[in-house]
This record gives structure tokens, sequence and C-alpha cells, in this order.
């Protein structure tokens, strides 16, 4: 097939970059009715999605018959003259110097008032960057965070759209259409969402919604993966710990996982988890989860997320053990080869109740894992400060219950603390978790404490667990640790019984060791 060339302006948005996500996000918008151009580097990739999905197949309905369409583009100029005004080019490209390189383009052939989208994953410092820039020429950006992976852009993904705001009202309709549905009065995604059906429940509430200026929605984005990150590594945790110390089998373990989603661990990861350890090798009917070697790969948003937290000064250790937790599992050899030499404790057969423990790992779990999103919002509200950004966690923690990988019961529970007290210190003083965590404490304190006997490694557990033990510390030894900075760097302290902001500092070499103020 060939792609006909020049265009009339007759399409609402269009789509550069028809990889894995921009084909289904491209189809999920022209399932919502709209009309969309698509335009790839390479054409043919073009050329076989139009193919495949000829006009006719899209509209309100799944693949019902309707005004939603695809308009193949060869040229960036042919792509952007088939767009009707404002403009709407949503770019899904691999993020970095191809973002540039496709930006520059269709800022040459777009006008002023016109929409560029980013829906890669930019690092946020870049789409602030390109914000400048194409402000300059007149043109209007929006850096939006998407998440749910391949299925979510078909079907509905969470979309975090930030930027320019007056950009926003040209984009909503779209993002509002596409985006995943929850149900407003539990929080649940509904299910009538997808695929491609136009929801009518009056109660649905679409998982968008504009976070704020800048590279505010791309930021957001970042934290998110974080706490994807976060999220993950503690499952694996909690999965090795029952593995190790209670000997389950991956089977027996699947069912735990099935069981524990009916609890208040209700999420996609757990879902997929009990779903992945069901799973048996076709070649060796062997448990799948055991012919899968155990080195992560990672892309690099939960490494951003890490840097962005030691640039602020804001904890998120949760998330950044959770990084170095695949960091380390990459050195397969030198762990095989270390294996061989540095033994561990001598593990006793456990001996406790089998079942408390499998019920204290799930309280750990839940535990840890709202530690993680206090310390990703914390790291949101510091960035949120420092950049006047104003965002709204209740809208941040609502557009997350559907579309989106971290999608679990626990962000309906988060979004209804920001409701009651938007300015919440913390996440985990919120009364509702103040309450959970205290009654599953005890369970955490001996998951913890079994593992370091055991010989487990459980970084994102036991970090999750010193995270909230430092915060709920009204007094940390870091009082030693400044007279240590003073003693050998003269690097001054503030007094408990003198205002904050005023410094001494002890001449320690001298014998009276006199104290100054700086
Ligand atoms: P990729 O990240 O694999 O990028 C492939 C696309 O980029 C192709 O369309 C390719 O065109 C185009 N491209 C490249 Br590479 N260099 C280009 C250049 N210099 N000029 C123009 N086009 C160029 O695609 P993806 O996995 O669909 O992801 C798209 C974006 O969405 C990425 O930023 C990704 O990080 C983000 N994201 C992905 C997921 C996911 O689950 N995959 C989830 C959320 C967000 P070609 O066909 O001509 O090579």
């Amino acid at each position: 097939m060939t792609l006909e060339s020049p265009k009339p302006a007759s399409a609402d948005a269009g789509v550069v970059g028809l990889a894995v996500m921009g084909q289904n996000l491209a189809l999920n918008i022209a399932d919502h009715g709209f009309s969309v151009a698509v335009h790839n580097r390479t054409t043919s990739v073009t050329e076989a999605m139009l193919a495949e999905h000829p006009a006719g197949t899209f509209g309100p309905g799944y693949r019902g018959k309707g005004p939603g369409g695809l308009v193949g583009c060869e040229s960036v100029a042919d792509f952007v003259s088939a767009l009707k005004r404002p403009r709407v080019a949503i770019i899904l490209i691999k993020a970095g110097k191809a973002t540039d390189a496709v930006i520059d383009s269709l800022a040459e052939h777009m006008e002023p008032g016109d929409v560029i989208v980013d829906g890669g994953n930019a690092h946020w410092d870049d789409t602030s960057r390109r914000a400048e820039a194409l402000s300059a020429k007149g043109l209007r950006f929006i850096g939006s965070g998407v998440s749910g992976g391949e299925t979510g852009a078909r079907f509905g993904p969470s979309l975090m759209p930030g930027g320019d705001r007056e950009a926003w009202p040209v984009l909503e309709p779209i993002w509002q259409a596409i985006a995943a549905k929850v149900d407003a009065r539990t929080g649940k995604p509904i299910e009538g969402a997808a695929p491609g059906k136009t929801v009518d429940d009056e109660n649905a509430e679409a998982c968008t919604a504009f976070i704020g200026p800048g590279s505010a929605g791309h930021y957001v984005k970042m934290v998110h993966n974080g706490i994807e990150y976060a999220d993950m590594q503690l499952i694996c945790e909690a999965y090795d710990l029952l593995r190790t110390v209670l000997e389950l089998s991956p089977a027996e373990l699947s069912d735990v996982f099935k069981a524990w989603d009916d609890t208040e661990l209700d999420s996609f990861l757990i879902e997929i988890t009990a779903d992945i350890l069901g799973q048996v090798d076709s070649k060796t009917s062997k448990p799948f989860v055991d012919i899968v070697l155990d080195r992560a790969g990672q892309k690099g948003t939960g490494k951003w997320t890490s840097v962005a937290s030691l640039d602020m000064g804001v904890p998120a250790p949760t998330i950044a053990e959770a990084v170095f937790a695949r960091a380390i599992s990459s050195f397969k050899d030198l762990r095989v080869s270390a294996s061989e030499v540095l033994d561990g404790p001598e593990s006793p057969e456990f001996e406790g109740d089998r079942a408390q423990f499998v019920e204290d790992v799930r309280q750990a779990l839940y535990c840890s894992k709202i530690c993680a999103y206090a310390q990703g919002f914390g790291l949101m509200a510091e960035a949120s400060k420092e950049n006047n950004w104003d965002l709204d966690f209740a809208e941040i923690a609502q557009i997350w219950r559907g579309g989106c990988i971290i999608r679990a019961a626990l962000l309906h529970e988060i979004t209804l603390a920001y409701r009651e007290r938007a300015d919440l210190p913390n996440l985990l003083m919120a009364p509702a978790f103040v309450e959970a965590v205290d009654n599953a404490q005890d369970a955490w304190r001996r998951v913890v404490a079994t593992s370091a006997l055991q010989g487990v490694p459980t970084p994102a557990f036991s970090s999750a667990l010193a995270y909230y033990d430092s915060l709920r510390s009204a007094r940390l030894p870091a009082s030693l640790l400044q007279a240590q900075r003073d003693y050998f760097g003269a690097h001054t302290y503030e007094r408990v019984d003198a205002p904050r902001g005023e410094f001494f500092h002890l001449d320690w070499p001298e014998k009276e060791r006199p104290e100054v103020q700086a």
C-alpha cells in the first residue's frame, strides 16, 4: 500500500512514532471516534498499520463503524498538513535525541498556537528545555506521562499531562476519552472501559488530569515509575522470603498471591505475580519463574527518581534500594562466585507458625508499600514547592487508580487521604495509614528480623522499616553526626536550646574547648 499526498486538514490529532506505544495509542484515539494522522520515520511501518486497520473499523463501540480512522502520512510536512487547527501532534518515539529531532522537524511546519505532546518517557529536564524553546516559537508543548504499557495505550492508559495550560483544553477531550476509567465511588477500574468502549456510567472518572505547568507531567510520571520499581521489588522480596523460609513452591505461592489480591493488596502487580508464578515452562515443565535468568534490566526512570531524591535531599530509600537491587542482580557471575566463598547464617528450619508467617509477610508488604508511596509523594511535594507546580496529590493518586502499572486499591485510600487533607506532611501521617501501619508493624518487624536471621536479602522491606522508624524518631543520632562534622571540619552545629539558624562551633583543639557563635 502507498500513502497518498498531500492531505486535506481533516485529522483531529496525529501520532508520530508507530512502535508499540504509538500504534496502540493511535488505535485507541481512533476507536473513540477521532480521525488520527499517523506518521513513522520508516514508512513501511505506517503502511503496514494502515493495511491492518482500514477505514470503517473504528468508532464508538469497539471496532464498530464510526467516524474514527487513520490517515497515513509519509512525510512530516504531509502529517502536519493533515491536521485540523489548532494542530495536535503526539510524539511516541524513543526518548532522548530522537525526540529533539522529531520536535524540530514538526516545529518547522507547525504554526503558532499548535500543540506538540510528548508522550514518551522524557527526562523532566529535557521537557522543561523543550517547553521553553517551543514557547519562544509560539508553539504549545505538553509533556505527558503515559502509563500502562502496550495494553494500557490500546485500551485505557493513565495519562499525566503537564506543560502549557492553555493547550490543555485542546488535548483534554482526546485524553479524557482514551484514558482508563475508574468508578469514582470505589476507585476500582471499570471493566467496560476496555476495549475502546464508551463508558456511559455516570460514576466513571477518567484517569487523567492536568498535572501542572512546565515538566510537572513528566516529573510525576518519573515518580510513578520509581514507585513501580519499589512495588515490584517488594513483591519479589515477599516471594523470596516465602519461598526460602517456608519452602513454598511457585504453584503454592501463586495461590498465596491470588488470595492476597482479595485483600488491601489488591493490585495489578499482585495479580500478574500470581499469574506468573502459576506459569509452567513448556520446554522443561519447570516453573517458568525458575527458568528466567535472575538478572533484571532497567531503562532508567527508577534511577532518575533516585537521583532526583538525592539532588533535593528528600529521602526515597526504598525506591533507591529497588534500583540497587536490580543493579546487584545484574552482577550474576560475581554473585555466583561470591556464593561459593561468603557464608550466610546456619538457616535453621522455620519452627514458627507457617500460616502466621504468610500473613506477617503480607502485612509487611502492605506497610512497606505505604512507605514507598510516602517517599514518592514526599519527593513530588518538594519538587512542587521548588518549581511552583502546585501539584494536587489527591488528583495524582486518583489518576493512578486505573490504567497504569501501579494501579491498586491502595491508591483509592491515598486519594481519600489527600482529599481529607491536601497538605499532609507525610502520607504515613494520614489517620487511616497511622492506624493501618500501627496494626501491622509487629508483623513487619518479625519479617525483617526473620529475613536478617535467615540471610534472605530484603533491601526494600528493611529500608522501608528504617524509613518509618526514622520518620517517627523525634530525636536521631544526627546530633552525634553533626558534632563529628564540627570536630573535624568546623562545620558548626545548632543547639537544642538556641533558636534554629544560630550556629556554633567548639574550638576542639583548645584545652578548654570554648564554644563560639559562628
Ligand atoms: P521505542 O522507544 O522503541 O521507539 C521506537 C520509535 O521511535 C519508532 O517509531 C522509531 O521509528 C522511532 N524513532 C527512533 Br528509534 N529514532 C527516531 C528518529 N531519529 N526520528 C524519528 N523517529 C525515530 O518505542 P515504544 O516502546 O513504543 O515507546 C515510545 C515512547 O513511549 C518511549 O519514549 C518510551 O520510553 C515510552 N513508553 C513506553 C512504554 C512501553 O511499555 N513500551 C510505556 C510507557 C512509555 P522507526 O520505526 O523508523 O525506527
